[in-house]
């Protein structure tokens, strides 16, 4: 749970960082099964533009059952419930790779601005989790945030007109060339008031920020992988309302049954690589 001060220091900056959220034992084991879900060829992938590599893989607490039970750990669902003040499920998992020599960057944003338009989520009432898989450092593209920027609310975007087959439409809020452009002058104004803050740190941090902050990252030249695990909580009572072409459910949760919290915490190291 959050002390006092953790949770004064999430409402002012819209962020916490805890060091050695899972041991090493256990982010090996995260590691293991994440790079798993990543090499397997599923409609849930998706690649970069330019390497094609493979960028990130979404909704893997669908279909691999380690992942299942990594949601329900306690560890995650008391703090989201403390956070959100009400019962929570998963509105989407994803696993960002950042590939050495050319994971590529991603732009400036709010993912609550995302999720209002393409979800219809009626409010910012949810939170992430950030689980770092590899070391993130100075070289690798680590997240980049704007401190206490989810106070202002939404900001202006600039929406591209998105001219793909609308089977594949929900891939342009997840790449490089995102559809939703922030507006640089806002962004602007934001940065040089509060500074733009790098996360770095170990594997087994996490940082939990909320789904108004902006940030960004750069593309990774380096030749350290920077894999991130991104679990989004969100209140049970701000469940997505209907909207015209719904993403997919591994984007986009739809299923807003409250998650138990779980004592699944041994699963974490006692699944064995078979049992995926
Ligand atoms: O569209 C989404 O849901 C995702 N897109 C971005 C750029 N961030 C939030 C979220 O992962
Ligand atoms: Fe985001």
């Amino acid at each position: 749970m959050f002390s006092e001060a953790q949770l004064r220091q999430y409402t002012t900056n819209g962020y916490v960082v805890i060091d050695d959220f899972f041991t090493a034992k256990e982010i090996r084991h995260i590691s293991e099964h994440a790079d798993l879900d990543l090499q397997n060829d599923s409609p849930r992938r998706v690649l970069e533009s330019s390497s094609g590599f493979v960028r990130a893989v979404h909704g893997s607490h669908l279909e691999v059952p380690f992942f299942r039970s990594l949601i329900r750990i306690s560890r995650f669902v008391n703090l989201a419930q403390q956070i959100l003040d009400d019962q929570v499920y998963i509105h989407q998992f994803k696993i960002n790779a950042k590939k050495a020599y050319g994971g590529e960057l991603w732009e400036w944003h709010q993912d609550s601005y995302f999720w209002k338009h393409e979800d219809g989520m009626p409010t910012d009432n949810s939170v992430n989790f950030v689980v770092h898989l590899d070391e993130a450092n100075d070289a690798n593209g680590p997240l980049m945030l704007i401190p206490g920027s989810h106070r202002n609310g939404l900001l202006s975007y600039h929406t591209d007109q998105v001219s793909d087959d609308p089977k594949d439409a929900w891939k342009s809020t997840v790449s490089v060339a995102l559809k939703h452009h922030l507006d640089h002058e806002a962004l602007a104004a934001l940065a040089q008031n509060n500074g733009i803050q790098a996360v770095t740190g170990r594997p087994g941090s996490v940082l939990v920020f909320h789904p108004t902050l902006v940030h960004g990252s750069t593309g990774n030249m380096s030749p350290f992988d920077r894999r991130l695990l991104i679990l989004s909580y969100n209140a049970v009572s701000n469940a997505l309302g209907e909207v015209e072409s719904p993403r997919p459910e591994f984007l986009a949760g739809r299923t807003f049954t409250p998650i138990r919290p779980d004592d699944a915490e041994r699963a974490l190291t006692d699944f064995q690589l078979s049992g995926v």
